[in-house]
């Protein structure tokens, strides 16, 4: 008993001995807090967005819709937590108050909620319901409180901002734990304002005085994270788009308060001086409230893949929204699609080809075992590969055995001492040679990057520009099932269809008549003429495989053939109504409003229009007040709608309007302002709807 003692005194004395000889590395600038390593690691969450705009087909609701439009007779929030959890999401961000002001739970401090609506009968409270299935499906809570409150009087006002902590207050007391706190960047304008419908601005830097909000979420909720887009930083940051992407090269840090310029919320910053990691938030469908006119347009497997690559997969994490349809539920395609991208994601990285396999490094610091090549392939996430403090390159190469395919490659740096490799590569032995498959830059929490497959016997990262030594915690190899993107389907104005997709080699089946694509389709050989209002549905499909795409579905309206801008010589202008989404013009004047007028040909019975704005990332003249004018003469005009194109500036998608049919040959869209302030309208196109 006393050797067994006396042995084991010496062997811990042993291995302190060695640990205190070969000590870890020191941090390398700021690192996370524990609550930004908890929230790192959850990866993949969703958004609900449901409110009274659920039953306006609004974007943005005003502050005046009636609260008793709000009666989802079939509201579930089982169901919703049902699908995130089957979905492989860890938490779920509930739209507690839009910017209509309308609050999902009964607040004491307004009647504009749920207390007032005919849902059972005032009793309701969806928060309540939201964070008891959380709770059942073993999911996080988060709450989304728009600063904007469109329907307060207060707004606007520094009694505002005590209403706004008091709610806040009301929601970080009466849940349980919450995970995150979203505060909406979208600021100020017009509202109904308990009545005084007017506009009414305020800088969003410093009017809600984040500080002290900030203390008072530290009080009430210590493990939570706050994600801020439009004052003082929190833990998280947007990353400048709703598209579902963060830049390649991807820091977690900033260097900024206030308003953060766009390059610095898409790449972070490599010196900054704060740990702000980066959340990427995207909807299932275009917009982020239920629409019907979207039930064909929720994102498939290949592209919500794509969203996990270009999230999770470049040091992000994965917020995706999930709209509530009027009745209550997650829509029935959104589910399934939500279901079979998380199936796609665990048959990717089911069998992780590296596991445990012999791995060796060119260089270890000090030579220790506790910081060798193997603890890179352990699956163990708190041990690492590091080097010697002064050596910022380093490779480690893994020998799988057998030749063996692959087409993914993963890398984990251990962030705890910060985020520091600045460029590799990944390179494949075959047929007795290094062949480079990828080359990046920045790795921090996760990062995963896509090759062509390759089949090889060994594989060789290799750090080649870090800031500090680098400390990689995982290596992962993978071969993941690929998945076909549905096809991009094009009409020009002269009628002739174009069918394309990035993917390479796929070719094409589609339809004219309303039935599904398939392989025993019409195939396309080229661009062909179908002119007038029909919808075409195309498949990619790839006879190798015998796999094929989502089907894309595009309906057309009447023919442009006989389409004329009326008063521009501009040949440019053309790109209007040449059906490219692309292709984009901008008119510019000295004042707004301008005018864009189109002579239709003929009379139509026309019930709507269609705007896209400028698609590219520096794009200008995005309109977002509006008046449509028709006129049978171009010389008399009536005006038969107006409004705003709400959302715009951060998600510039296809803005549909629809009004009473009239009949028509001229059409005016008139641009009143625009995102930027300046006198210009840009168009990529503009489309009338027919009856
Ligand atoms: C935006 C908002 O204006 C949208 O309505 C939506 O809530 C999205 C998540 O954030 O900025």
């Amino acid at each position: 008993m006393i050797k067994t003692i006396f042995y084991s005194v010496i062997l811990s004395v042993c291995t302190m001995g060695l640990n205190a000889q070969v000590k870890a590395p020191a941090p390398c600038g700021p690192v996370p807090t524990e609550n930004q390593m908890r929230w790192q690691q959850m990866e993949r969450y969703a958004f609900i967005h449901f409110s009274l705009n659920t039953y306006t087909d609004q974007s943005w609701g005003f502050g005046n819709e009636d609260v008793k439009l709000f009666n989802p007779e079939k509201a579930d929030c089982r169901q919703w937590a049902r699908v995130c959890k089957e979905a492989g999401m860890k938490g779920i961000i509930i739209t507690a108050k839009h910017h209509c002001g309308f609050c999902l739970w009964p607040s004491k401090y307004t009647e504009y909620s749920v207390k007032n609506a005919p849902w059972k009968n005032g009793k309701g409270d969806m928060v309540r319901e939201m964070a008891d299935a959380c709770k059942e499906y073993g999911l996080k809570l988060g709450i989304y409180l728009s600063p904007w409150d469109r329907n307060s009087k207060d707004y606007g006002k520094p009694e505002y901002i005590t209403y706004f902590r008091n709610q806040l207050t009301e929601l970080l007391t009466n849940y349980g734990e919450i995970f995150e706190v979203w505060f909406d960047g979208a600021n100020g304008g017009n509202g109904y304002y308990g009545g005084a419908n007017e506009t009414r601005t305020i800088d969003r830097t410093t009017y809600y005085d984040w500080k002290n909000t900030y203390a008072l979420i530290h009080k009430l909720q210590p493990k939570c994270v706050i994600w801020n887009d439009g004052g003082d930083r929190g833990d998280l940051r947007w990353v400048g788009t709703e598209d579902g992407y963060v830049g390649e090269t991807n820091w977690s840090l900033l260097n900024a308060t206030g308003e953060v310029p766009w390059n610095m919320l898409h790449y972070g910053v490599e010196n900054g001086n704060a740990w702000v990691a980066a959340e990427v938030n995207t909807s299932i469908r275009p917009e982020w409230f239920y629409h019907p006119s979207e039930d064909g347009k929720v994102k498939t497997v290949p592209q919500l893949m794509d969203l996990y690559y270009n999230s999770v997969g470049r040091n992000g994490s994965m917020l995706l929204n999930f709209p509530i349809m009027p009745n209550g539920l997650i829509h029935p395609t959104d589910e399934k699609n939500a279901l079979a991208f998380a199936k796609a994601v665990n048959e990717s990285f089911a069998v992780n080809l590296a596991l445990n396999k012999k791995a060796s490094a060119s260089t270890v610091r000090g030579k220790s075992g506790r910081f060798s090549a193997a603890m890179a392939v352990d699956s163990n996430k708190n041990t690492y590969w590091a080097t010697d403090d002064n050596t910022k390159t380093g490779s480690l190469t893994i020998d799988l055995g057998k030749p063996t395919l692959f087409n993914r490659f993963l890398a984990q740096e251990y962030i705890r001492l910060g985020q520091r490799v600045k460029a590799f590569t990944v390179e494949a032995f075959v047929d007795g040679v290094w062949k480079e498959l990828a080359k990046a830059t920045t790795i921090g929490y996760k990062r995963i990057l896509r090759f062509p497959a390759v089949k090889a016997t060994q594989i060789r990262f290799t750090i080649i520009d870090s800031k500090c030594s680098p400390a990689i915690s995982n290596i992962g190899i993978y071969n993941a099932p690929v998945f076909l993107n549905a096809p991009v389907i094009i009409r020009n104005q002269a009628g002739q269809v174009t069918i394309n997709t990035n993917d390479i080699g796929p070719i094409f089946y589609y339809t004219l008549d309303g039935s599904t694509p398939t392989a025993k389709s019409t195939k396309y050989i080229g661009p062909f003429s179908a002119d007038g209002k029909l919808e075409i549905k195309a498949i990619s499909y790839d006879p190798t495989s015998g796999k094929s795409s989502p089907v894309s579905i595009e309906k057309f309206d009447i023919s442009k053939k006989n389409w004329k801008l009326i008063g521009i010589s501009d040949e440019k202008a053309a790109a209007v109504i040449d059906g490219d989404p692309a292709s984009v013009w901008h008119q510019r004047d000295n004042k707004m409003p301008i005018d864009l007028v189109i002579d239709l040909g003929n009379k139509y019975n026309v019930s709507g229009f269609k705007y896209l704005p400028d698609q590219n990332r520096w794009s200008s003249g995005i309109i977002t007040t509006y008046e449509f004018y028709v006129s049978d003469d171009n010389v008399n005009w009536k005006i038969v709608d107006q409004g705003e194109f709400s959302n715009i500036k951060n998600n510039p998608l296809l803005q549909t309007k629809k009004f009473a049919p009239v009949t028509t040959r001229y059409i005016k869209l008139r641009a009143l302002k625009n995102t930027s302030g300046d006198n210009v309208a840009g168009y990529a196109d503009v489309d009338v709807i027919t009856e």
